[in-house]
């Protein structure tokens, strides 16, 4: 028991750390002509998200880094996370989910209208690589062995977040919401793209940065792939068995719209066993790395805390 309160206060401390390096990194206001976009996109990146991106990239940086922690994985915190907002604002839009609710609170097109929402969304992908490209330059004129681990690591952020990554399964997952004949494999093209390829990327972005051998980096978007279906899982049961009141968005969705999710194919039980096997495989793979138990203290605390996360 006192082992996991420790490891419990490591990840809320770990938590606070990153959304002070998150912070640093978002754009400022230069102007009142901007302002306005500007403070749609502090309310969306400030609106009590888990962070479980950057939690997980630093975990995998903190595991395979032989250096005390370095500037240049800050940026890609902030980043990961500036899309990952991008891509909640956009969804909530009329035009895509139209939700008004998101992590218990008003979505950012009711608070600030569509049109800033829109222009809020993009203002943050194109923060997050203006504000990379701006530091890999300046790491690679005086460093450039890390810098080109950034460029790299800025290559991998880009695939993910767009067309072959997380845009694609979206394009995906709207294209099969008209169809009834949905199979096992195109819902699982939809979860590895859609929400599985920024998960991934936090891994492989994570071991990029420091330095990892490409056989660690494999290692990790396995780690990642595995965390990325579960998390989807994990959704489609909350959408299906909680209330709005605990996951601070509506529910029941998905049977409303009479979409096909996890819970078309499998049990609840079933779905749960999934998530576990696919965790604990994630611990097991954690551990072939032969890192000390202190090292990979991080990562197996985020591991469980996904796998026993409530929304
Ligand atoms: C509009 C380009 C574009 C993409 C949308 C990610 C996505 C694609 C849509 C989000 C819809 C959704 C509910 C996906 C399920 C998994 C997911 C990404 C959940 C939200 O992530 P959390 O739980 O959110 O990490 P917090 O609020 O903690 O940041």
């Amino acid at each position: 028991m006192k082992g996991r309160q420790i490891q419990i206060l490591n990840l809320l401390e770990f938590q606070n750390q990153v959304n002070q390096w998150i912070e640093e990194n978002l754009p400022k206001s230069t102007s009142k002509n901007h302002q306005k976009v500007i403070e749609a996109m502090e309310y969306s990146v400030r609106n009590g998200g888990k962070r479980i991106r950057p939690l997980l990239m630093y975990a995998v940086y903190v595991l395979l880094s032989k250096e005390s922690v370095d500037e240049e994985i800050k940026p890609f915190l902030a980043a990961i996370e500036m899309i990952h907002s991008y891509s909640l604002v956009h969804d909530d839009l009329p035009a895509m989910d139209d939700d008004e609710l998101r992590r218990g609170k008003p979505t950012c097109h009711i608070v600030y209208g569509e049109a800033n929402a829109i222009l809020a969304g993009d203002g943050l992908l194109n923060y997050a690589y203006e504000s990379l490209s701006q530091k890999t330059y300046e790491t690679l004129v005086v460093d450039p062995e890390k810098g080109i681990r950034m460029l790299r690591a800025l290559a991998a952020l880009g695939h993910a977040a767009g067309i072959y990554g997380m845009i694609g399964g979206q394009a995906a997952d709207m294209l099969f919401e008209s169809s009834a004949n949905v199979s096992l494999e195109d819902l699982l093209y939809i979860h590895r793209h859609k929400t599985g390829a920024l998960l991934e990327a936090a891994c492989v972005i994570g071991a990029i940065l420091a330095g990892a051998r490409d056989s660690q980096i494999e290692l990790m978007r396995g780690i990642g792939e595995h965390i990325g279906i579960a998390f989807q899982i994990q959704d489609d049961l909350f959408d299906a068995l909680s209330t709005t009141q605990e996951l601070g968005k509506p529910v029941h969705s998905d049977e409303k719209n009479n979409k096909t999710t996890y819970l078309s194919f499998y049990t609840i039980d079933e779905a749960k066993a999934e998530i576990n096997r696919r965790i604990d495989e994630s611990l097991c793979l954690v551990k072939e790395l032969g890192h000390s138990e202190e090292a990979a203290l991080l990562l197996r605390s985020i591991l469980e805390y996904i796998k026993s996360r409530k929304y």
